[in-house]
């Protein structure tokens, strides 16, 4: 029954999908990473030795840096703007520890180095770093100054041992947070990497950890921690880790992972008799985030990816954004759930799990719970005259008892609205990470979601929730190829102030803008289309949404899209009648292609005929084919001439992208025209009114598109579907044609001498005309 789940779910999603619209999960706008670079949207730092195996990134908005920690190196980067200098310390495995780690049979290049994975904010001259120092942690303090200054240094001999703080193995995961001078972490701390604990060090505290048994964390993968006030208390702060684990209450399915949120009390200093240095108010809950199927069985994204939080003016209420993932044989989906505070207080305040023994079922702990109840901190409340516990240390051993034998929580979790607010299907790519900006907008605040893939992109996605419907429309705006080649990306930040995100990959660390309203388009209407909320249209271009301004003008309709309501009494981008017809030559029984992209693959379009006063759409068949980069005539007949008209077609709104007159070249003409001498082109290709000669066969793409290569590859797939036996002729004529930088330099340049030569006949016509003292008149009689 299992296995058949999944199915239905694909099923669900893409039914969900197709209703919506067809092309809802094509991004709006698809951003190459030469068109970030060339436009400024985005700048890679990678080290100053090309590789940077970054492992780490520390955003300091304070300070207006950015930290970064790769193999056996730091960097710091200045972010103000129009600043690049950057910092670097060198920081190899301290003497010998390299050599034992290749002794003891790990790899010297991926395994043997120090790889810094803990940067964090210590004191305000200090950071705390720490890296694997081959298989030997150890951490350091690092000098990085007051704000203002630009200072980056190291003890190299104030190293401390970093046990216990990040993963003797570098592929490991583990999450930590550091708060009031102590380290929390959440790891595998030893060599062997099978001693699954949380940690608290540093600080004046003693050291505290988890018991090592499988009802606390069974095989756990941690993936964020975080502090979280429960409230003005702050003996009542929390520590919140979120991570996997294997599912002791799933009974017989081993394999069944679980997403967990755990939590423990800052203050905790363990029990007295039991429990000693170790945490006592250790309480966990599952999340779920599943999508409901048909015959009420949900499918579930067990596997939790990254966390988000996103921290509104209460610090105590953050909401949490999180990444989860499933992936079977049948298929792989990805979603994004959103998760509350108060339903998280919820299910830790709700009963204990409970297994009465070993034949019997999992159920709500049904029993009397002890006081102070597990999961309550030592603080005001607990510490009244009559029941004085100051501390955890003061708790009944009954109480640590039940806490040791209770840590999970009957309840699970439920995301915000009870469903994923974004689910992917079979796409050829792996969400990573996420992180999220609440964003003013004219009619709302929106979430939007910048969430990376491990192809090196980055998709920013609105939800949006219908009226009274719980269902949730996704809208890709843009999909922003970061990184040049595929690659993972592994962290990233967003800087509000900056308004900025700090992607890092193993390749290096991408300063990319989080909007740049102008790609939009130059019209009200492509603005409005977009649905950015950081975008309005401001009366004469489409610029960033600032809420508070006082600019009368601004149109925006992120909820539908609309720009005919929106952008009515503005004009629309290039209009119909206005626009310029462009002719293209096609040669009789020939292929020809008549280009048209529109700007967003979200669009669809469609073509229309205009014969003498009628307009008609064209009819495809199988020799007029529509194309993703426009209309292809496989033969061209004599009755094809006419003008076309490009339609592009998004959201209700349709806009005329393209008029283009076709011409048909008959037989002879064209036999005169490839018989001809290497000008090879007749008068007749020439444009009429400047002179100059047109690219109008495919290969007029081969100087809009980029990289080039990716259109002669697209070319060649046009002249594939033409027939083979066709192909060799078509493209060599295209290329001999249109495409020969070369053969045009050189027609320009005989066209040049021709004209040359003709001046100074003229000239020399002139001289010898005045030489003789001919009249003006018998000289005009002459030159007829
Ligand atoms: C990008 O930045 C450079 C240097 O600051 C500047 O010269 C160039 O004009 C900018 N390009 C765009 C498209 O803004
Ligand atoms: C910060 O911590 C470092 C390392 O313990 C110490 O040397 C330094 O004096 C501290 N700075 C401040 C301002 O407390
Ligand atoms: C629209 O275009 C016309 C002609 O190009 C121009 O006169 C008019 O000012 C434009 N209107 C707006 C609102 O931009
Ligand atoms: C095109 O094909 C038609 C029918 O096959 C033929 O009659 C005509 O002569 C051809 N024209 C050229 C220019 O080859
Ligand atoms: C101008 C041109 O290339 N014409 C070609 C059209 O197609 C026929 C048959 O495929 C060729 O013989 C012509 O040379």
């Amino acid at each position: 029954m299992a296995g058949f789940t999944p199915i239905f779910v694909l099923l669900a999603l893409l039914a969900t999908c197709v209703s919506s619209s067809s092309k809802s999960n094509v991004p709006r706008l698809r951003l190459s990473y030469k068109d970030l670079l060339s436009t400024n949207r985005s700048s890679i730092f990678s080290g100053h030795h090309g590789q940077l195996s970054l492992s780490t990134v520390y955003l300091d908005e304070y300070r207006d840096r950015l930290f970064l920690g790769g193999k056996d190196v730091m960097y710091s980067l200045l972010l103000g703007p129009g600043r690049s200098e950057s910092k670097e310390i060198y920081w190899p495995p301290l003497p010998g520890n390299r050599e034992d780690c290749i002794q003891r049979g790990k790899e010297p290049q991926t395994e043997c180095a120090n790889f810094v994975r803990l940067l964090q904010p210590y004191n305000r001259t200090h950071l705390l770093a720490c890296g694997t120092g081959a298989f030997h942690p150890m951490c350091s303090f690092i000098y990085v100054g007051h704000r203002g200054e630009h200072v980056f240094t190291m003890d190299p001999k104030n190293v401390e041992n970093g046990r216990g703080r990040v993963p003797h193995d570098p592929s490991l995961p583990f999450a930590s947070t550091f708060s009031g001078g102590e380290l929390f972490t959440g790891l595998t701390a030893d060599f062997l990497g099978r001693d699954s604990v949380i940690f608290r060090s540093m600080g004046g505290r003693s050291t505290m950890r988890t018991e090592t048994d499988h009802k606390i964390l069974h095989d756990p993968k941690f993936v964020a921690a975080h502090l979280i006030p429960d409230s003005d208390d702050r003996d009542d702060d929390k520590v919140y880790f979120f991570f996997t684990e294997k599912a002791t209450e799933a009974g017989d399915r081993e394999e069944a992972i679980h997403t967990r949120v755990g939590r423990m009390c800052a203050n905790d200093v363990g029990g007295q008799r039991v429990l000693v240095n170790k945490w006592s108010t250790f309480i966990k809950a599952r999340l779920v985030c599943s999508v409901p199927g048909p015959h009420g069985i949900d499918t579930h994204f067990n596997q939790l990816e990254d966390i988000f939080l996103l921290r509104g003016k209460d610090v105590r209420n953050p909401d949490i954004y999180a990444i989860f993932s499933t992936i079977s044989n049948v298929f792989q989906g990805f979603a994004v759930c959103v998760y509350r505070m108060a339903d998280i207080r919820e299910a830790f305040n709700g009963p204990f799990a409970h297994k009465e023994g070993p034949d019997y079922q999992w159920g709500a702990y049904e029993g009397r719970v002890p006081y102070p109840r597990p999961g309550v901190c030592p603080s005001k409340i607990t510490n009244q005259p009559g029941r004085e516990f100051a501390s955890t240390k003061d708790f009944p051993d009954y109480v640590l008892q039940f806490a040791r034998s209770h840590p999970l929580m009957w309840r699970p979790v439920q995301p915000a609205l009870r469903r994923p607010v974004l689910a992917k299907a079979n796409v050829p790519y792996k969400l990573k990470q996420i992180v999220v900006d609440r964003v003013e907008a004219e009619d709302g605040q929106y979430d939007v979601m910048f969430i990376s893939t491990d192809i090196g992109t980055v998709l920013k996605v609105i939800a949006l929730h219908g009226g009274n419907s719980l269902e949730t429309e996704e809208v890709t705006l843009e999909e922003l190829q970061v990184f040049k080649v595929p690659t993972s990306i592994t962290s990233m930040e967003i800087s509000v102030k900056r308004q900025s995100l700090y992607v890092g990959s193993p390749a290096g660390v991408a300063q990319v803008k989080l909007h740049r309203c102008e790609t939009y388009g130059k019209a009200c209407a492509e603005c409005c289309l977009a649905r950015d909320p950081y975008c309005a249209w401001d009366g004469s271009s489409c610029a960033r949404y600032v809420s508070n301004s006082k600019r009368r003008f601004r149109r925006q309709d992120i909820r539908h899209g609309n720009p005919v309501l929106q952008c009515l009494d503005q004009n629309f981008s290039e209009d119909l009648e206005e626009m310029e017809d462009r002719v293209v030559y096609g040669a009789e029984n020939n292929s020809t292609f008549l280009e048209c992209v529109p700007r967003s693959p979200q669009a669809s379009v469609i073509w229309l005929v205009q014969r003498d006063d009628r307009k008609e759409e064209v009819k495809m068949d199988d020799r007029v084919i529509s194309t993703e980069q426009g209309l292809l005539f496989r033969r061209l007949l004599n009755q094809d001439a006419g003008i076309y008209i490009c339609r592009s077609r998004e959201h209700g709104f349709s806009q005329t992208l393209a008029r283009l007159s076709l011409e048909v070249l008959q037989g002879d003409t064209l036999d005169e025209l490839t018989a001809r001498d290497n000008t090879g082109l007749s008068d007749l290709l020439k444009d009429r009114s400047t002179g100059s000669y047109r690219n109008w066969m495919p290969c007029s793409t081969y100087n809009r598109l980029s990289p080039i290569g990716q259109s002669r590859m697209w070319f060649k797939d046009i002249m594939q579907t033409i027939g083979p036996s066709n192909l060799p002729h078509v493209e060599e004529y295209c290329e001999r044609m249109w495409c020969n930088e070369k053969l045009r330099r050189k027609h320009k340049s005989m066209v040049e001498k021709y004209r040359q030569a003709q001046e100074s006949a003229r000239k020399a016509r002139s001289k010898s005309s005045s030489e003789r003292n001919r009249t003006p008149r018998d000289l005009s009689a002459r030159q007829e």
